[in-house]
């Protein structure tokens, strides 16, 4: 049986002076962080305040600050809380209620833990995590996160580009696509012992010009620490200007493929669900109008950006595409 302890939930929802005091030292960290360097100093401002996770996570360290073009945010776009992220999620392996993945994932453990990065490439390679995060240093990227569902966050990863993985397998000439499969343990997922939620594992696939493009990364943490379960522990896809089903968790291969793959959300519903999901805000789902979010922590509605706010970064990769339809 599970039971939600009131003040995990509801704590984000309360403006006291804490957070009010913790919302302006966001604002300094996002900017000293985008600027900068990342030290989890965003983290530590606001696990102060004495709002813990369930669960701890280690502090990375050498964060390095983001490449160029890559840090993005806009004046109007203020890290959402550690508890928000942490405590609102989609992972349908765990739990379908956004609320509940958090408890229901707090004991998943995901070490010793491998990336098989292998299909069409010269140089296949099974990684370890420990591995990854030694090869391609953690840069901090703090993006807006837009869900289908219409809401968003701004989330400060810590990952790497995937490109780096990429390029270090060598993809062959005819690599078009790059297909992400996540973990099966149905003992650890209780959601994976049903057959009624979704096909598992769940699959997302990207084709491989956005695969390569460096705002694309991996991420093994936010708020400069390791990732917690409910967040896709111990590694994830980050695509920013999709929406978040793309953004694969606990992922446990990479395979570079010729053809389009098949995705999760695309096989159960193909007409709500496309292989792009590239962010758009003038063409709705069919249930429900994409023009606009709810930002998790604010009140009111904001609009929705074009490719979430990245069209200068990536509207090239779909020039021949008619923005006014889904894909
Ligand atoms: N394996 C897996 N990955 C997943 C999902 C899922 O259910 N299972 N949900 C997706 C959806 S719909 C969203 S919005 C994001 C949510 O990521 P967050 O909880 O870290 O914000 O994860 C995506 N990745
Ligand atoms: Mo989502």
């Amino acid at each position: 049986m599970l039971v939600k302890k009131a003040d995990e939930i509801k704590s984000s929802e309360i403006t006291d002076e804490n957070l009010v005091l913790n919302r302006r030292n966001f604002i300094r960290g996002a900017i000293l962080t985008a600027t900068t360097l990342g030290t989890g100093w965003l983290y530590r401002s606001l696990t102060s305040s004495g709002k813990q996770p369930l669960q701890t996570t280690q502090t990375i360290d050498n964060i390095e600050a983001p490449a160029p073009g890559t840090a993005t945010l806009l004046p109007t776009d203020t890290p959402t809380s550690f508890q928000d992220i942490t405590n609102y999620n989609n992972f349908y392996e765990f739990s379908t209620e956004k609320e509940a993945v958090a408890y229901v994932a707090k004991d998943f453990v995901s070490r010793p833990w491998t990336v098989t990065v292998e299909g069409l490439c010269r140089k296949p390679k099974t990684y370890d995590i420990d591995e990854l995060e030694r090869l391609w240093k953690p840069e901090e990227r703090i993006y807006r996160h837009r869900c289908v569902e219409a809401w968003s966050m701004v989330i400060p990863w810590v990952g790497f580009p995937l490109a780096n993985l990429l390029k270090d397998v060598e993809p062959l000439s005819n690599a078009n696509y790059v297909e992400f499969i996540t973990v099966v343990d149905p003992k650890q997922m209780r959601n994976q012992r049903r057959s009624d939620v979704l096909d598992w594992p769940y699959r997302e696939g990207l084709r491989m010009d956005e695969a390569l493009h460096p705002l694309t990364i991996l991420s093994t943490g936010l708020y400069g620490k390791t990732l917690l379960p409910q967040n896709g522990a111990p590694i994830r896809l980050v695509v920013p200007w999709k929406y978040g089903f793309k953004g694969a968790k606990s992922i446990v291969s990479i395979r570079l493929v010729e053809e389009q793959p098949r995705t999760t959300w695309s096989d159960a519903n193909s007409r709500e669900y496309g292989f792009y999901s590239n962010v758009n805000p003038n063409v709705n789902h069919p249930r429900w109008s994409q023009a606009t979010e709810r930002r998790i922590g604010e009140f009111g509605r904001r609009d929705t950006l074009m490719f979430n706010g990245y069209a200068e970064q990536v509207a090239h990769l779909y020039a021949g595409m008619d923005l006014r339809k889904s894909y």
